[in-house]
């Protein structure tokens, strides 16, 4: 369990991550992080901390770039191991409250949103970047997105690929407080307490009634099959691979639509 700090205190649970330099979200980090989720149920845990290190600059720089296929696979299954994490989260019997320090980037927004409750440090920001790395990012990404984000701030993330404050993203509703980083723990902490002293059971009915509600969106096989074949254009194209390049070489992408 190198890749994540667990740690449980009576009823709650906290999940840290810890893979070098930016906890960039690899299959193994994943497979670590599901695994302490797991035991965290198995232990009927009331409510779970997913964090990075004290202090961190990073709170991840998202999806691991060099596990992205260039080989004319889609990037973003539904197996792909931030997909599995996200179900997972959802699908955990319990509250996750994303504790956010540091910068937020691509899938690992998704991962942030797709917790129950983020608090955010005053300095924490958030990138959502599949347009500036060229990545079709999928269906059920984009409906997790839009169940925390309204449209106009959604839209204006993903067109632009830039950094946005905890601050905004409060003021949209999207996180839920942003305090000083010092009053990061303790209040994420008191949060914590004041779900622990509430019904697991009634908590457990109303997480899953609010997930399968929030995920009720009818969509028909051709409006799939179509979207997946406008995906896999673009996932085909000369600028996915480009996007990728680019970011190995440490270099700014020259999309050019094809
Ligand atoms: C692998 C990395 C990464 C990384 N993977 O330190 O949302 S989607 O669709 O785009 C989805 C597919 C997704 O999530 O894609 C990933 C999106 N992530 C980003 O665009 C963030 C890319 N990273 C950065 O902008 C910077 O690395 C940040 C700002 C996170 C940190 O900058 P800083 O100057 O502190 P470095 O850039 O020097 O990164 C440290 C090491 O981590 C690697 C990076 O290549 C470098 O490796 P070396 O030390 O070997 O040079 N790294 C950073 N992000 N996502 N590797």
């Amino acid at each position: 369990m190198s890749l994540v700090i667990v740690e449980v205190n009576g009823a709650m649970g906290t999940i840290t991550l810890n893979r070098a330099k930016v906890n960039a979200l690899n299959g193994e980090l994943i497979d670590e992080i599901a695994s302490a989720l797991a035991t965290m149920k198995a232990r009927n845990l009331r409510v779970i901390v997913l964090r990075a290190k004290r202090g961190a600059k990073v709170f991840s720089a998202g999806h691991e770039v060099t596990e992205l296929p260039t080989n004319g696979r889609d990037p973003i299954t539904y197996n792909d191991p931030l997909r599995q994490i996200v179900r997972a989260i959802q699908l955990h019997p319990c509250p996750v409250i994303a504790m956010v320090e540091g910068s937020v980037w691509g899938g690992a927004c998704e991962l942030v949103m797709s917790c129950d409750l983020i608090v955010a440090a005053q300095d924490t920001t958030l990138a959502i970047t599949p347009a500036k790395l060229g990545v079709p990012y999928n269906l059920s990404g984009i409906l997790n997105l839009m169940k925390v984000v309204n449209m106009p701030i959604i839209k204006e993330m993903l067109f632009t690929a830039r950094p946005v404050s905890a601050q905004r993203l409060m003021e949209c509703g999207v996180i839920n407080h942003v305090v000083p980083r010092e009053e990061l723990e303790s209040f994420t902490q008191q949060l914590a307490m004041q779900i622990v002293e509430t019904s697991p059971l009634v908590l457990r009915i109303l997480k899953e009634e609010l997930r399968v509600l929030a995920s009720a969106h009818p969509i028909t096989p051709e409006a799939y099959e179509r979207i997946q074949s406008l995906r896999r254009e673009v996932y085909d194209s000369e600028d996915y691979q480009e996007g990728i390049r680019a970011f190995l070489e440490k270099r700014k992408p020259e999309f050019h639509g094809r």
